[in-house]
């Protein structure tokens, strides 16, 4: 092919690739050629008798998106709003949401709080181009809220006119993974509810389902516990660094009515230095130094694992909390264990000879102990790998396993049998700030380093090295704001919109090319700007401006 003719193909190619910024990318797009305008009487009718006020609520927030978005599309190569053609399009009237024949109606939060292999996200967008009305169909009201949010990243802006470009369209479309994360350590700084409600409005606009509350660490204790109240009281940064139950209600109603579950994580027997603050006499090596003898990080103190009463009274309190959180999941963490510091403990070296146990029994044991009581709750356990791959743990099968300490470690988890949701360090933590605090970890380098890109995160692939076997062993995977070094200073600019490159990888499938994807993001990026939530931009805006 001579280069001209080359070079004439490609444009065409990219103007024919539809420059519609949805993110996540549907499973299955058919567009075509017509521009579409929003009417001004347009309304979204919920064809459903006692239609779930979180649903009726979900359609108010999408119509004031509408409006509010002012998603500006100027130039020729990326669309052309020529306004003046603008003014000859159809309207669209109407939005009607239907659920299928036979499903039964159910709030968004309970159908967003049940099991995963039981979760239903699928719907069918329609958007006509000759002006009869728009519909989206669903077997579950959590379906017609996905199709919702992908409605409203449809629409464009210019003088005073809301349109669409490419229409009619056609989607149908469902998640390829259930488990659509992100993971927020409340415990190094506190974030408010508002903080935090704010964060689930942006997953939710990505159509990320699970919020993962890493909710308290070594360094605070910020949850109050019913019948633990001490922990929070005497181990949180302040009185007013505390979520109390309501606080825990509300982040769970509001997370549950834009399809997103909560798992909350207390992590242990490490990463619990803060619990020695209310009980001293379940907690080794409490504030021991030089710390990096005893723990990944200061403050160190783990629990007294081999200590039947530490099991009892730690059982204890995940049922407590268990009771708080309506998931069917619970993370009882197990990750980086400093086993020097038992080594060290008189208390924990005294039962492990008087019972003739090993460390690793006694861990065992301890973990039985807890799981147990959350099984009897009907909780699934969720742990961090190490409990898989570095002790001899007897775990349920059920087990959830969180992938950290690197993305090539999926392979050992998947062959030892259990499902997993990748959180790889290399990939999707969204760690660094500026820089600082234990410089040293590991030796020589800020512990955050490098720095992941979108881009980076965007390249991850769910399966690699996995046998097709092992695939179905994939629940998903999330990105991962650990707040050593951030706070709710920089939440939102830390996190999004990279966070959306994992909410495309395990809705759509995979991620890939970033100079494809750029635009589509570029586009959430400032709908997120529009509604609250301080995206940084990607990109100078002057590339926006630009024609292809
Ligand atoms: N806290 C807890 C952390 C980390 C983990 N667990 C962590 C480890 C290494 C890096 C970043 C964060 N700060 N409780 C690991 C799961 Cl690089």
């Amino acid at each position: 092919m001579r280069p001209s003719v080359l070079a004439v193909v490609t444009i065409v190619l990219a103007r024919a690739t539809p420059g519609i910024a949805l993110w996540p990318q549907p499973t299955s797009l058919q567009t075509g050629s017509s521009t579409l305008l929003l009417a001004p009487n347009f309304n979204i009718k919920v064809s459903i008798p006692h239609a779930p006020s979180d649903l009726t609520d979900a359609v108010t927030r999408t119509k004031q998106y509408l409006q509010n978005d002012k998603l500006e599309r100027l130039v020729v190569g990326r669309g052309a709003a020529d306004v003046s053609a603008l003014t000859k399009a159809k309207s669209l009237s109407s939005l009607t949401l239907q659920l299928n024949p036979g499903a039964t109606v159910r709030s968004i939060t309970a159908e967003a709080q049940v099991a995963l292999e039981d979760r239903d996200e699928a719907y069918a967008l329609t958007v006509p181009s000759d002006g009869s009305g728009a519909v989206i169909s669903a077997n579950s009201t959590l379906g017609l809220f996905r199709g919702l949010t992908t409605f409203g990243q449809l629409w464009y802006y210019s003088g005073g006119i809301v349109y669409a470009i490419n229409q009619p369209t056609q989607i149908k479309d469902a998640p390829a993974y259930p488990y659509r994360g992100f993971m927020l350590d409340t415990a190094r700084n506190f974030f408010s509810v508002s903080d935090i409600q704010r964060t689930l409005d942006a997953m939710s606009w990505v159509k990320i389902n699970t919020f993962h509350w890493h909710v308290v660490d070594s360094q605070s204790f910020p949850l109050e516990v019913p019948g633990y109240t001490d922990l929070a009281q005497k181990g949180a940064y302040s009185a007013s660094s505390v979520y109390s139950p309501s606080d825990v209600a509300s982040i769970v109603s509001y997370a549950g009515a834009r399809g997103i579950d909560v798992l909350v994580e207390i992590d242990t027997p490490g990463h619990t230095s803060a619990i020695a603050a209310a009980h001293p006499e379940h907690i080794a090596c409490a504030d021991a130094t030089p710390w990096s003898d005893f723990a990944n990080e200061p403050p160190a103190g783990q629990l007294r694992l081999a200590s039947p009463a530490t099991a009892n009274y730690t059982a204890g309190l995940l049922a407590a909390t268990a009771k708080m959180f309506p998931s069917t999941m619970f993370s009882t963490g197990g990750d980086e264990i400093n086993v020097n510091c038992y080594t060290q403990d008189g208390p924990t070296q005294q039962i492990l000879n008087s019972t003739g146990q090993t460390l690793g029994q006694a861990l065992s044991k301890f973990t039985q102990t807890t799981h147990g009581a959350l099984e009897a709750l009907g909780k699934t356990p969720v742990v961090w790998e190490e409990m898989v791959l570095d002790y001899n743990v007897t775990l349920s099968p059920k087990t959830v396993v969180m992938v950290w300490i690197s993305s090539l470690d999926a392979a050992a988890v998947a062959t030892a049998g259990f499902r997993m949701v990748h959180s790889p360090s290399d990939y999707f933590y969204l760690d660094c700030g500026a820089g600082g605090w234990v410089g040293d970890y590991p030796a020589g380098n800020s512990w955050c380093e490098p720095f992941k890109t979108w881009q980076k995160a965007y390249s991850f692939d769910p399966l690699a090295n996995l046998t097709a076997d092992q695939h179905k062993l994939v629940l998903g995977g999330q990105q991962l704001l650990w707040t050593e070094q951030s706070g709710p200073q920089n939440l939102d600019s830390i996190a999004w919109p990279r966070a959306a490159a994992s909410a495309e990888i395990f809705w759509s499938g995979a991620g890939g090319d970033g100079d494809a994807a750029l635009p589509r993001l570029h586009d959430i990026g400032y709908r997120f700007r529009q509604r609250g939530v301080d995206a940084i931009p990607l990109q100078p805006e002057w590339c926006a401006l630009r024609p292809g």
